[in-house]
């Protein structure tokens, strides 16, 4: 199907990927490029997801002329496909959920004491919405950014300078790996059983309503969005960690804020725990899953097995193919101009390895462009904000106060709830989606630190589990790589109530000529 002076709306376009999704050969390649555009390509981007998708939208921008081949029908890749958009539905049902458990039966609150609700109705949800995203996608980078692109297709790449897709050669001076990557499988008999999960394969393949029992296995930040999830919905969640979960959480309180609350919610965290085997029944589906853990062999009956143990790169394709370079972990390496090893060839996104975030996929790609383009760029992921969801969202800036005392000799600490000895009793901080547990549930309506250097009295960490901050921390971590001092954040203006209290919290201290902590 050739598209390039067809209009489609975006209902049209999701009639089109929804089809594409249910018969790709039927609906076969969709092409959209202009014949009447007789310059080479500057750059084909093989993948257009969040790096391709922003790396051809930059240089579109700057007038040149890039081409997106992707294998699925629509733009915009995993994120809204199977990773961030269903990840943030499942963990704005766990939030939901939490709140009305904790308030089951009182107020208007339904009593879910002792229910559990429907996995596979939000799964069924998310299958149905995300193509309002994906359309949304191909219509802006098609009539919004002016995007040439061959969908539906996959692309074999041939040489540094030429592709094959959709039955076509096509050629341009630059190529732009941007392939992403995918779980990295779980390594343990057992592993194909029906009822074994990854975070792709939830949303594409769940045909049946988990049991009461859930098992996830991994501690990193998608088992454990996806374990609270689980558990929000009235299961019991045995999360099961070879090493610490929540590890990349800079702060050791906030951390343990956040596990403790996922604990009380009923969380079972197992760690130093070794997959041994998962066990089938006559069907075929996981049964049960055992373990070595440090205290003795563990077995827990399951009909759903859910693991999460980080990602592995697409780089396959260009290792065969072109030679390209990888790391141990098999992430293409690049140099700050987003230069692999092969000339001519570029690297983006997941495929260049940690992080893994959409951040860097947009930036990266961004910044490939401008280096095809002639730019003398520099680009190396460094400094950035971070979270995640547990029941909560958790966010996070700097240093965590243990990395801060080994670093400076006068760090000072704002934290909410205060260290007094009932401090969980404080309803502090209250703010956005936690209002109700601070007047009823002091102890879950959040924590947050601001960790201060006492002599330059500059920002050097910030963290906070509740609601909300993750918005303010984009913008916080931008001012705190300036060097923010406690004088000029007590200088903002605060929209009162707000998730963070940093603003005034940093007022009431900025008086001190010799800072103290609070
Ligand atoms: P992708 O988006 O995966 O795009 C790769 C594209 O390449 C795909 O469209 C694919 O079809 C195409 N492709 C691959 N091979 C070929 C081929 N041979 N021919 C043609 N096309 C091909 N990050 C955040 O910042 N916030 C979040 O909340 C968040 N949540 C996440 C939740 C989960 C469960 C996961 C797994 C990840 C999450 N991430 C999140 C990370 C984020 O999703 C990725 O960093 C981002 O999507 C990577 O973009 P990309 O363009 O590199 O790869
Ligand atoms: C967002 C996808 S879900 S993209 O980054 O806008 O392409």
């Amino acid at each position: 199907m050739t598209l390039r002076r067809g209009f489609l709306t975006i209902s049209q376009w999701a009639e089109k990927i929804e089809n594409a999704l249910a018969h790709p050969q039927d609906v076969g390649p969709i092409r959209n490029i202009d014949a009447g555009d007789e310059r080479p390509f500057d750059a084909i981007f093989i993948g257009g997801g969040a790096a391709g998708r922003f790396g051809a939208a930059y240089m579109r921008a700057m007038g040149g002329r890039p081409l997106i081949i992707d294998r699925w029908p629509f733009l915009g890749g995993s994120c809204p496909h199977n990773a961030c958009v269903p990840h943030h539905l499942f963990s704005d049902c766990a939030a939901e959920l939490m709140l009305t458990r904790s308030f089951a039966g009182e107020l208007w609150f339904p009593d879910l004491r002792g229910k559990i609700v429907s996995i596979k109705e939000v799964v069924d949800l998310f299958r149905k919405g995300r193509t309002g995203p994906h359309a949304v996608m191909n219509y802006q980078s098609k009539e919004q950014l002016d995007l040439e692109f061959v969908l539906n297709a996959p692309a074999h790449i041939l040489d540094a300078g030429a592709v094959e897709a959709a039955g076509e050669i096509f050629r341009a001076r630059a190529l732009v790996l941007a392939c992403g990557a995918a779980a990295a499988p779980l390594d343990a008999p057992g592993a194909h059983l029906l009822g074994v999960h990854t975070y792709a394969s939830i949303v594409e393949t769940l045909d049946k309503e988990p049991g009461p029992t859930i098992v996830v296995i991994g501690g990193g930040k998608t088992a454990v969005e996806y374990g609270c999830f689980f558990n929000a919905t009235g299961r019991r969640v045995v999360m099961l960690v070879r090493n610490r979960p929540l590890d990349m959480i800079a702060d050791g309180e906030t951390r343990g804020y956040a596990l403790d609350r996922m604990r009380e919610q009923g969380v079972e965290i197992v760690e130093g725990a070794h997959i041994v085997e998962i066990i089938g029944d006559a069907e075929g589906r996981a049964a049960r899953v055992i373990a070595e853990t440090s205290t003795g062999r563990l077995e827990i009956e399951t009909d759903f097995v859910f693991h999460a143990l980080g990602e592995r790169p697409h780089s396959d394709m260009a290792v065969e193919t072109l030679g390209v370079e990888v790391d141990a972990k098999g992430a293409i390496v690049v140099d700050d101009a987003l230069r692999t090893s092969i000339p001519g060839v570029y690297a983006v996104g997941d495929l260049i390895g940690a992080p893994m975030e959409m951040f860097k996929a947009r930036k990266s790609g961004a910044f490939a462009a401008r280096s095809i383009m002639g730019e003398a760029v520099k680009y190396r992921a460094a400094d950035w904000p971070d979270f995640l969801h547990t029941h909560y969202e958790v966010s996070w800036l700097g240093l965590g106060e243990e990395a801060a005392r080994a670093r400076y000799s006068n760090v000072v600490v704002l934290k909410l709830p205060p260290d007094t000895p009932d401090g969980l009793n404080v309803g502090l901080p209250a703010g956005d989606r936690t209002m109700l547990y601070a007047m009823a549930r002091p102890h879950m309506s959040g924590f947050q630190k601001l960790i201060l250097d006492g002599d330059t009295r500059r920002v050097i960490g910030a963290h906070h589990v509740g609601y909300g901050a993750k918005d303010a921390f984009q913008y916080l971590n931008a001012l705190v790589k300036r060097g923010l001092t406690i004088d000029e954040l007590g200088d903002l203006d605060e929209l009162f109530l707000n998730p963070t209290y940093f603003i005034q919290l940093a007022r009431l201290r900025a008086g001190q000529r010799k800072l103290t902590s609070m």
